[in-house]
């Protein structure tokens, strides 16, 4: 089984290993340890990473990139109707209220859901007994669903920041001991499309994040679209072009601009942009250079301070308790940003890390420690819950109606608690983000929960019923358990919160609740006598808001494994298709080569008319045929063994000389 961490990102995604040796992040079979989060749908089969990012500007109704920010998205959005316009593909309303995708698929019209075409992409990365980490919170339930889809055996989903905190301090060995101040370091991630930033305090064997704060909406995309915008216009005024009418020219600038935008990284002159037949037959060219870029951009540059600002509130820490601001992502080249959070912290920001790799490599770490078939030095990782949690009960005649804010934000994670009810009658507990002006959706619901058979005690009072909650190691919050607890007849408050922190295996944390559950509650305890209590399960009706209902993710597992068949069928034909191409081209070169000598010129002849037929059938009759016929067509063609009459004549030779040598001996 192989370990290995995916760091899913909206542009590109990384994959690295765990190995003996180290963590090694691999390459795909384009030799690019980049893979593009891309997906591209056509009438033949599906194409995923490279393969579909060559289909952009071609295929681009049925070509699914920058959909990472979709998921989980109800369509009436905000975000995904201003997104809307932009994009090249289709969104739909799903059902459920969700946004979904419409595109061409083996010659129908096919909607699918974000989970499924993350899915698509997790296939194409996956490997088995893998983590991936995807960042935020929210659409963690819906990513989670991909991961399912694909088949996935996913360990943990994981912070970005958390991930590349984990990459850095892992090596290091002049970390603080557990008594000593720890050493508290700030991570800076800018992406394509979203800016995060976190300090985590080091000592040595641990990390513990101690606050995150964001801009979601802030990347290398608001750059290229900055300058798309300029030249939009700058077209329109000079070549009377109007570029946002047509989807591919828009496509094509947004490439370009991005290849401007890095360029200009790197140098400060004037640089040129030239784009050949760009529209109606015409060569569109411009200038730019990276003063009027930052000027341009201006209003993102500014963005940058806020996130910095909020982490270091948050922390309580001043800029003298930093040790050091690591930057990862690829936004983080444009030498604006960097120079605007050097300043902002007044240090020199350090790149120890890979820039692109560094999230891959933290999730493949986090994989290894989490395996049993790996001995990595011990590191425990307490992360944060980024956006605090409130649950509100209510139950159909009790009056009972309340609620209690159960993880605080920038709560340590994983954690569960113990919540102690007293009720007569089942009840429901609604949980939801409590602070929604900082939530990205306008949606804060998280999911309800029915705490059902609950019944008074044999006297008719209140029974004791305990409520589990918990942020789980994907950071997924859910209510996992209930039980009634019947006992005498206590004091006892409406509601009592115990927690504690749950251990990185959540089996073993499962096993120690059920016996210390009783012993932890304050009310039981003290100096009364511990009295033998019995504890009922309770059944729990759950409806997670962004979760996916277990027959429609069953089918699309089902569905995606019938994907996966039809592009190993398609692969196939290709080959078997690519073979005989292969072999036309390969066996007329060597007829006036390597071959010339070993045949006579009828046969060269009647050779050459016969590779000449078959080139032209494979651009005519032969361009969509079954596989079986590709294999008939090669067959016949290997009719005249003059490969092995090749292999004769050179083997004769090499035979002689093998028994001299022999003979010799
Ligand atoms: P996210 O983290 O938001 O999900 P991602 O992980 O896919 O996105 P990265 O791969 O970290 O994003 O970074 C991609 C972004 O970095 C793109 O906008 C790209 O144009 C930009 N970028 C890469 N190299 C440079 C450079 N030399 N100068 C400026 N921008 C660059
Ligand atoms: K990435
Ligand atoms: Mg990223």
């Amino acid at each position: 089984m192989s370990v290995v961490g995916i760091d899913v990102g909206y542009q590109n995604c990384y994959i690295a290993v765990a190995r003996s040796g180290g963590i090694e992040t691999i390459a795909n079979e384009y030799s690019d340890r980049c893979t593009p989060a891309c997906v591209s749908l056509t009438s033949k089969n599906r194409m995923i990473g490279n393969a579909a990012k060559s289909q952009i500007t071609t295929n681009f109704k049925n070509t699914v990139h920058g959909f990472k920010k979709f998921h989980g998205r109800a369509f009436d959005d905000p975000f995904v109707q201003s997104e809307k316009p932009k994009l090249p593909y289709s969104l739909h309303k799903l059902a459920n209220g969700n946004a979904g995708i419409k595109v061409r698929y083996l010659d129908e019209d096919k909607v699918f859901t974000f989970e499924q075409i993350t899915g698509m992409l997790l296939t194409k990365l996956k490997e088995t007994g893998s983590m991936i980490h995807i960042d935020w919170y929210a659409e963690r339930r819906s990513v989670f669903d991909a991961t399912q889809i694909a088949g996935l055996n996913c360990l943990r989903l994981i912070n970005d920041t958390t991930a590349v905190a984990l990459a850095y301090g892992i090596y290091k060995q002049d970390l603080p001991t557990p008594e000593e101040r720890p050493r508290n370091v700030i991570f800076v991630d800018m992406g394509h499309s979203s800016f995060q930033v976190s300090i985590t305090a080091f000592n040595k064997g641990k990390l513990k994040v101690l606050a995150t704060a964001f801009d979601l909406y802030l990347g290398g995309r608001n750059f290229d679209e900055a300058l798309v915008d300029y030249f939009c216009e700058e077209f329109k005024s000079k070549y009377k072009l109007n570029v946002r009418e047509n989807p591919r020219a828009l496509l094509r600038l947004h490439q370009e601009c991005e290849k401007l935008k890095k360029l200009m990284s790197a140098n400060s002159s004037d640089l040129p942009l030239n784009i050949e037949c760009f529209m109606n037959d015409i060569d569109v060219s411009g200038r730019m250079n990276r003063g009027q870029f930052e000027d341009m951009c201006a209003q993102y540059l500014m963005r940058v301070d806020m996130p910095l600002k909020a982490v270091l509130e948050q922390s309580k820490l001043s800029r003298d308790d930093i040790y050091a601001v690591e930057i990862v992502g690829g936004a983080t080249r444009i030498p604006a940003v960097k120079e605007r959070i050097a300043k902002f912290f007044g240090k020199d920001i350090s790149t120890t890390l890979n820039a692109d790799e560094a999230v891959a490599r933290g999730c493949a770490l986090q994989c290894a420690i989490l395996s049993p078939a790996f001995k990595v030095r011990e590191f425990s990782i307490t992360d944060v819950v980024p956006f605090p949690i409130t649950l509100r009960w209510k139950s159909p005649t009790e009056d009972g109606l309340g609620e209690c804010e159960v993880f605080s934000k920038n709560h340590a994670a994983p954690f569960s608690k113990v919540i102690t009810f007293h009720k007569k009658e089942p009840f429901s507990l609604e949980a939801f983000y409590s602070s929604p002006q900082e939530l990205p959706y306008p949606d804060h619901r998280i999911g309800c929960f029915s705490v059902q058979n609950v019944a008074p005690q044999p006297d008719g009072d209140s029974s004791k019923v305990k409520v589990k909650v918990r942020v789980n190691v994907h950071g997924i919050f859910s209510v996992s358990s209930a039980s009634l607890i019947e006992k005498q007849k206590g004091e006892g408050e409406d509601m009592q919160i115990d927690s504690e922190p749950m251990v990185q295996n959540e089996g073993k944390a499962e096993d120690q609740e059920g016996t210390s559950g009783e012993k932890q509650d304050p009310a039981a305890g003290g100096s009364k006598p511990k009295v033998k209590v019995k504890s009922i399960d309770l059944p729990i009706v759950a409806n997670n808001i962004r979760q996916l209902d277990c027959d429609v993710l069953n089918d699309f597992v089902e569905y995606e494994h019938q994907m996966i068949v039809q592009d190993k069928l398609v692969k196939e034909l290709n080959d078997a298709k690519n073979a005989v191409e292969e072999y036309v081209y390969d066996l007329r070169d060597k007829l006036c080569g390597i071959y010339e000598k070993y045949i006579t010129e009828e046969d060269s002849n009647r050779l050459t008319l016969m590779l000449e037929d078959t080139e032209n059938w494979l651009y005519e009759d032969g361009e969509d045929q079954p596989k079986q016929v590709y294999e008939e067509k090669l067959g016949a063609l290997k009719v005249l063994r003059i490969t092995d009459r090749h292999r004769e004549h050179e083997d004769r030779p090499r035979a002689f000389e093998e028994l001299g040598k022999k003979l010799q001996l």
